[in-house]
C-alpha cells in the first residue's frame, strides 16, 4: 500500500480512538477520558523540576501546551502505525491495542476511578482496532477504489469530530455556572475596607486585593472540576467522635465571614510571582472541626479534592486561636471561581498553598502525620511548610532605565500570620536603610513598602530584606523552593539615567 494511505488510516484511527473515548467518558465520568486521563498521569509523574520549568516557561498555559504535546506524540504514533502496516494491518492494530490498553492503564489508576470509567479506554480501545483494520481493508490496491477510500476515511475522521465535540459537550452539561449564580453570599462580618495608605500600587507594587482573574493559579487539575454547590458534599471523618456530612446549605447557614488574606505557593522562587490577596468569605474551620469532636493524637487534617488530590495541614495550625483557617466559598464578594475551587476550597492563613489551600474540596479526615503522605509528601516536598519571611522588589523592572536623583524603590513583604516588623533596602552593597511600611492590614496579608534614593547615572543593584514580628530576618542563603520554599534576597539591577 502507498505509504500515504498507511499513514492517513493511522492518522484517523487514533483520532477516532480517542474520541470515542471521550464521548463515551463525557457519558459516564468526564475524568475517564483516556485522553485526560494520559494528561494528567503525565502530570503527576512529572519531576517537580520539569513542572516548574513548565510553569515558568508557559505560565497558565502549560496546560494546554501538555494537551497539545500529547496529540502530536499521538499523531506521530498514528504514522508510525501506518507506516509499519503497509504489507499487514497487524502491526498496526498491534499499536493502536497496545495504546488503548496504555489508555485503560491511566484510567483505572487514576484516584477519580468508578466502576464505570473502564467503560471509556475500552470503547477506545475498540474502536482504535476496528477502524483501523477496516480502512486497512477499504485501501485500494487500484486506482477505481481510491474514491471510496477516502470517503470511508473522511466519514471516519468527520465521526471522529462529532463524537469528540460531543464528549467535550456532554462533559459540560453538570451546569455548574447555574449554580454558582444561583448563590448569593452575605456575610455576617466583613472584612475592613482597605486604606488608602496601605496600597503602594501608585508605587508600582501589585493592587492590594488581586482581581479574581488575575489571583496566580496553581494546581494539578488538567480540566477545572466541575461541582455543583446543590450536589456537594464534605465528609469529616477519621479521628473524630461525630463523623459528619455536610452540605452546601449547612454552610451557609453558619456563620460566614470575610477576611483578608494573602496566599502565596511553595513553588514561587525568590521575587517570583505567586502570590495574590483576596477577601475570602468563608466558615470557621476550627469551629466545624470542634463541632466534628478532634480525638487525641489527631496531628494531620488530610483533605481530598473532588479530582483526588491531597493535602494534608497540620491540626494545631488549624486550631490555634486566631488561626483565622476556613472553608471559603466566597472571593471579593463573589462565589468562588471555578478555578479557585467552587464550590469550597480550604484556606489556612500562615501556610503554603500545597499543605492548606485544598480546592473542589469534598473530604477531610482527621488522621497523623505517620499515618498519610498526601499528594506533594509523596514527591519529596515537605510535610509542613510555614510560609517563610519574604520580600520582593517591584520597582524598578529588572534592566529598567530610570532618572538619576530622587528615585522610589517599591515593593511587598509577607510573614503570613506573623506579621512584618521591618524591611531594609541597600543599594550597590552599602549599608541597609529602612523602608517606609504600608499600613498593616492585618498580619496575614502582605505588606507593602517603599524607600526613596538619591542615586547616581550609572548601574545599580538593589537588595531587600524583611524582617518578621518574631525577629526573624530573612536569610540570604540561597534555597530553592523545594522542599518547603525558597530563601534569598531579592535583587534588582537597573541604570540610572541622566534625566
Ligand atoms: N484540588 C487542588 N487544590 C489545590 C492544588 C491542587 O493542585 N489541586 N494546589 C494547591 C497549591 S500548590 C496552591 S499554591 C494553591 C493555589 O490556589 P489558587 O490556584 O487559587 O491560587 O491551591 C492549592 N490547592
Ligand atoms: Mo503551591
Amino acid at each position: 500500500m502507498k505509504a500515504t494511505r498507511s499513514i492517513l488510516i493511522g492518522l484517523v484511527s487514533v483520532a477516532a480512538a480517542l474520541a470515542a473515548g471521550h464521548l463515551v467518558a463525557g457519558l459516564v465520568s468526564p475524568l475517564a477520558s483516556p485522553f485526560l486521563a494520559v494528561g494528567n498521569t503525565a502530570i503527576d509523574l512529572t519531576p517537580h523540576q520539569l513542572k516548574d520549568f513548565a510553569v515558568r516557561t508557559f505560565g497558565e498555559n502549560d496546560k494546554l501546551v501538555l494537551l497539545g504535546g500529547m496529540a502530536v506524540v499521538l499523531a506521530a504514533l498514528g504514522v508510525v502505525a501506518g507506516l509499519v502496516s503497509r504489507r499487514s494491518p497487524w502491526p498496526g492494530m498491534a499499536l493502536a491495542g497496545a495504546l488503548g490498553l496504555l489508555g485503560a492503564a491511566a484510567v483505572l489508576t487514576r484516584p477519580t476511578t468508578t466502576a464505570w470509567s473502564v467503560v471509556a479506554p475500552l470503547a477506545s480501545l475498540v474502536v482504535g482496532v476496528l477502524v483501523f483494520r477496516w480502512l486497512w481493508s477499504q485501501a485500494p490496491a487500484e486506482v477505481p477504489g481510491r474514491r471510496r477510500f477516502l470517503l470511508s476515511t473522511a466519514a471516519i475522521a468527520a465521526g471522529a469530530g462529532v463524537a469528540a465535540v460531543g464528549g467535550q459537550l456532554l462533559a459540560g452539561r453538570v451546569d455548574v455556572e447555574a449554580s454558582r449564580r444561583g448563590i448569593t453570599l452575605r456575610p455576617r462580618v466583613k472584612a475592613p475596607e482597605i486604606p488608602f495608605s496601605a496600597d503602594f500600587s501608585r508605587e508600582g507594587t501589585p493592587p492590594f486585593l488581586t482581581p479574581n482573574d488575575k489571583f496566580y493559579r496553581v494546581d494539578t487539575a488538567l480540566s477545572v472540576p466541575r461541582l455543583r454547590a446543590e450536589d456537594w458534599r464534605l465528609r469529616v471523618h477519621g479521628m473524630v467522635d461525630n463523623e459528619m456530612v455536610l452540605t452546601y446549605d449547612d454552610l451557609l447557614r453558619r456563620p460566614l465571614e470575610e477576611k483578608t488574606i494573602t496566599l502565596v505557593c511553595v513553588s514561587n522562587e525568590v521575587g517570583g510571582p505567586y502570590i495574590s490577596t483576596s477577601n475570602f468569605i468563608g466558615v470557621s474551620l476550627p469551629d466545624l472541626l470542634r463541632d466534628a469532636g478532634i480525638r487525641p493524637g489527631a496531628d494531620q487534617l488530610a483533605t481530598r479534592s473532588v479530582d483526588g488530590w491531597t493535602c494534608g495541614t497540620p491540626v494545631e495550625s488549624i486550631m490555634a486561636p486566631g488561626s483565622n483557617a476556613m472553608l471559603a466559598i466566597g472571593m471579593n464578594g463573589e462565589p468562588l471561581p471555578l478555578e479557585r475551587g467552587f464550590p469550597v476550597r480550604m484556606v489556612v492563613p500562615g501556610l503554603y498553598g500545597y499543605v492548606s489551600a485544598t480546592k473542589w474540596l469534598v473530604d477531610a479526615e482527621l488522621t497523623t502525620f505517620d499515618a498519610f503522605d498526601p499528594y506533594w509528601a509523596q514527591r519529596g516536598w515537605g510535610k509542613k511548610a510555614p510560609v517563610k519571611v519574604m520580600s520582593r522588589i517591584d520597582r524598578p523592572k529588572s534592566f529598567e532605565r530610570v532618572p538619576a536623583g530622587k528615585f522610589v524603590v517599591a515593593g511587598i513583604a509577607w510573614a503570613q500570620h506573623v506579621g512584618i516588623d521591618r524591611v531594609e533596602v541597600r543599594v550597590d552593597g552599602g549599608p541597609w536603610q529602612e523602608a517606609t511600611l504600608a499600613t498593616e492590614v492585618n498580619i496575614d496579608t502582605w505588606r507593602m513598602w517603599r524607600i526613596e534614593l538619591d542615586l547616581k547615572e550609572g548601574n545599580h543593584t538593589v537588595e531587600c530584606r524583611a524582617t518578621n514580628r518574631k525577629g526573624d530576618t530573612q536569610t540570604n542563603e540561597r534555597a530553592a523552593p523545594v522542599p518547603d520554599g525558597a530563601t534569598g534576597w531579592h535583587s534588582m539591577v537597573f541604570t540610572s539615567v541622566a534625566g
